[in-house]
C-alpha cells in the first residue's frame, strides 16, 4: 500500500467510475433520507438553495436572461455534473491513496449538511440526508474498490508471501508460452504476469506489484450495476416519500367562495385575438414563474397562518378558514418580474381573487413610522413592501385564486400577495406565512443586499409580439401588434415606428382599469421586400414617455425601446 512508484497507471477508467457510481449511492441515499425528514434537505436541492441564495445580482440576471424558466433546471444539472467530476476525482484517489478519498467525500459532506443547515426553514434533522448519504458513498467506495482490485485488500505483505511461497514450490520452467492477461483474473494465484516468459524468473516484487493490482473486471461491473441500483431506488424511494407531502389533494378540496366584490366585467375590445399577441388575459398554465425555491413549497391550507406583526397595535394571526370568510374582492392586475429585460417575457396578466390587505393590516393598526411590510414565505424568502402603497387604495390583495382556480402551486398556494404597480420582488410573495411591520432603515428584504433596489415601482414598457423579431414574412399589408404596461398609472398611447421613420399611433385596446397591460396594434404597415426595424415606445397615463435610453433590469427594472428586426420576401 505505500510503494506507490511500482502501481500501473492503468484502469484509469474503473476508478473514475467507480468514484462516480459511489457519488451516485451518497446522493441516492441522500434523497431516500431527505424524502423520509425534509426534501429540501436533499444534497443536491440544499446546495443549489444555497448557491441561489449566494448568487449575485448580476449573475442571476444573466442566468435568467440565458435560461429562462430553465434557469432552475440548468442550476441543478450544472450542480450534477460538477459533482460527478468531483466524485471522479475522488475515485482516481481511491485507487491509490484511499485515505484521501474518505477524505475528499467527508468534504463533499460536509458542503452538503453546512448548506442544509443554514436554510432559512432548516430542523435539526436537516444535516441527516447529506451526512447519511456520504456515509453510504465512503462504503460504497470501499466495497467497488475491493470488488476491482481484489488483490489490494488482501494486503501487500500476505501477497508477497503468498508469491515468494507459490515460488519456492513450483520447479524452474523453460515454457515461454504467452499467459493469458491478468484481466479478470478470479485470484493471485491463477493470474500470470503479462508478458512472456514464466513466472518464476521474475522479481517477486515486480509480479507482486502487478498481482497487487490484479484488476477484476467482472467483480468491478457487477458491483456498479448494484451501486447503480441501490442509487436508483435510493433517489425514487425519495422522491415518492417527499410526494407524500404534496397538497395537490389540499389545494383540489379548497371551495373558492363568491367574491363579495366581483371584478368589473371585461370591456368588449379588451383583447384583439390576433394570432401570436399575448392574449390579455395569460392563462395560469402559460404564466411565468420566478422564484428561488428549487423545491416547489408544500404549504397545507389546514395548518397555514399568517402572523401580521410588529409595529402594530394588535397582532393578528389568520388561518385560512378566516380568509376565506373574509369579504373577498376580484381583480385584474398584470404581474412583471424586475428581470425582465426590455422585450422579455416575464409579465403576465390575471385574474385575482383575494382579501383586501390593507383591510387586514388597519385591523392590527399600523403605527406610526412604519413604512415596510416585510412579508415572509414559508421558506423563508422576504420581500420588502411599502406600506403607503399598500394602504393608497389599489387593489392589493391576499390572494387566494388565479383566473378562477385556486392558486396553483407554484403561484403561491394557499396564499400569495398581490400589489398593483410594483415588481414582483417587492410585493407579490408566494406561500405568504408572515408580515412584520416595520421601517426599510431597520430591515432589509431578500434582494436588496444582492443588489436590487429597496423600492420598485414598475416601469412603463411595451413590448411587440408580432411579427416575431428576426422572423421572414410575406411582403404587404402586415399588423404589427403587442403589449404595453405602466402598472396603476395606466397607458395612454403606444408609437411605432419603422426603420427609424416618423412614430406613428397604433390602436390600443380597452383595459378594465390601470392595473393591466393593454394591447395595441398598428394595422396598415405596407411590408416591403428586405429588412425591416421596427420599434414601439408607450406614454403612460402621466404623460411620461419611455426613455430611449437602455439600461439592464438590475438593480430596478430595465428601460429603453423594445425593437424587433425582420426579413420581408
Ligand atoms: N416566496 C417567494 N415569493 C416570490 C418570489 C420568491 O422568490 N419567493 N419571487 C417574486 C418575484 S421576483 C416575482 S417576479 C413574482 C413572480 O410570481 P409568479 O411566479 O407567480 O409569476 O413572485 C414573487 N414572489
Ligand atoms: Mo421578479
Amino acid at each position: 500500500m505505500n510503494d506507490n512508484k511500482t502501481r500501473p497507471r492503468g484502469q484509469a477508467w474503473a476508478a473514475a467510475l467507480i468514484g462516480v457510481v459511489a457519488g451516485a449511492v451518497a446522493l441516492g441515499i441522500g434523497q431516500l433520507v431527505a424524502g423520509l425528514i425534509d426534501p429540501k434537505a436533499s444534497p443536491v436541492i440544499a446546495v443549489g438553495d444555497a448557491a441561489v441564495d449566494r448568487t449575485p445580482a448580476a449573475l442571476k440576471e444573466w442566468a435568467i436572461s440565458t435560461f429562462g424558466a430553465n434557469d432552475k433546471l440548468v442550476l441543478i444539472s450544472g450542480i450534477v455534473v460538477v459533482l460527478a467530476l468531483i466524485a471522479a476525482g475522488i475515485g482516481l484517489l481511491a485507487r491509490d491513496r484511499m485515505g484521501f478519498a474518505m477524505a475528499g467525500l467527508a468534504v463533499l459532506g460536509l458542503v452538503g449538511v453546512l448548506a442544509a443547515m443554514t436554510r432559512p426553514d432548516s430542523g435539526p434533522l436537516s444535516v441527516l440526508p447529506s451526512a447519511l448519504g456520504v456515509a453510504a458513498g465512503a462504503w460504497a467506495l470501499r466495497i467497488l474498490a475491493r470488488r476491482a482490485w481484489p488483490a489490494v485488500e488482501r494486503g501487500y505483505e500476505d501477497l508477497r508471501a503468498h508469491l515468494e511461497a507459490e515460488d519456492e514450490a513450483r520447479p524452474p520452467a523453460g515454457d515461454d508460452s504467452v499467459p493469458a492477461a491478468a484481466d479478470g483474473a478470479a485470484s493471485a494465484a491463477e493470474a500470470a504476469p503479462a508478458g512472456g516468459g514464466g513466472a518464476v524468473d521474475r522479481p517477486v516484487v515486480m509480479r507482486a506489484g502487478a498481482e497487487l493490482y490484479a484488476f477484476d473486471r467482472r467483480g468491478l461491473l457487477t458491483g456498479v450495476v448494484a451501486g447503480v441500483a441501490i442509487a436508483g431506488a435510493g433517489g425514487l424511494a425519495g422522491r415518492g416519500l417527499a410526494g407524500r407531502l404534496d397538497v395537490d389533494t389540499e389545494r383540489a378540496q379548497v371551495l373558492l367562495p363568491r367574491p363579495a366584490k366581483p371584478a368589473t366585467p371585461l370591456p368588449a375590445g379588451v383583447d384583439l385575438r390576433l394570432k401570436d399577441l399575448s392574449p390579455f388575459t395569460t392563462p395560469n398554465r402559460d404564466f411565468y414563474r420566478v422564484d428561488t425555491a428549487l423545491v416547489v413549497p408544500q404549504v397545507d391550507p389546514k395548518t397555514w397562518t399568517l402572523k401580521i406583526h410588529g409595529m402594530v397595535d394588535k397582532p393578528v394571526e389568520l388561518t385560512f378558514a378566516d380568509l376565506l370568510k373574509r369579504p373577498l374582492m376580484e381583480a385584474d392586475v398584470t404581474l412583471t418580474c424586475v428581470s425582465n429585460d426590455v422585450g422579455g417575457p416575464y409579465i403576465g396578466n390575471a385574474r385575482w381573487l383575494g382579501a383586501r390587505l390593507a383591510d387586514v393590516l388597519r385591523e392590527a393598526g399600523i403605527q406610526a413610522g412604519a413604512d415596510m411590510l416585510l412579508s415572509t414565505s414559508s421558506d423563508g424568502w422576504t420581500c420588502g413592501t411599502p406600506v403607503d402603497i399598500v394602504m393608497d387604495g389599489r387593489d392589493a390583495l391576499l390572494a387566494i385564486a388565479m383566473n378562477g382556480e385556486v392558486l396553483p402551486v407554484s403561484h403561491g398556494f394557499p396564499v400569495r400577495q398581490v400589489v398593483p404597480g410594483l415588481y414582483g420582488y417587492v410585493s407579490a410573495t408566494k406561500w405568504v406565512t408572515d408580515i412584520k411591520v416595520t421601517r426599510y432603515d431597520q430591515d432589509e428584504a431578500y434582494w436588496t443586499p444582492r443588489g436590487w433596489a429597496a423600492k420598485g415601482p414598475i416601469k412603463t414598457e411595451s413590448r411587440i409580439d408580432l411579427p416575431r423579431g428576426g422572423s421572414t414574412i410575406p411582403a404587404g399589408r402586415t399588423a404589427i401588434a403587442g403589449v404595453a404596461w405602466a402598472q396603476h398609472r395606466g397607458i395612454d398611447a403606444v408609437e411605432v415606428r419603422i426603420d427609424k421613420g416618423a412614430w406613428q399611433r397604433a390602436r390600443l385596446a380597452e383595459v378594465p382599469g390601470p392595473d393591466t397591460w393593454r394591447q395595441w396594434v398598428l394595422d396598415g404597415w405596407q411590408a416591403t421586400p428586405g429588412r425591416h426595424t421596427i420599434e414601439v415606445r408607450a406614454t403612460d397615463a402621466t404623460g411620461q414617455t419611455q426613455t430611449a435610453d437602455y439600461a439592464p433590469p438590475a438593480p430596478d427594472g430595465a428601460t429603453g425601446w423594445h425593437s424587433v428586426l425582420v426579413v420581408v420576401k
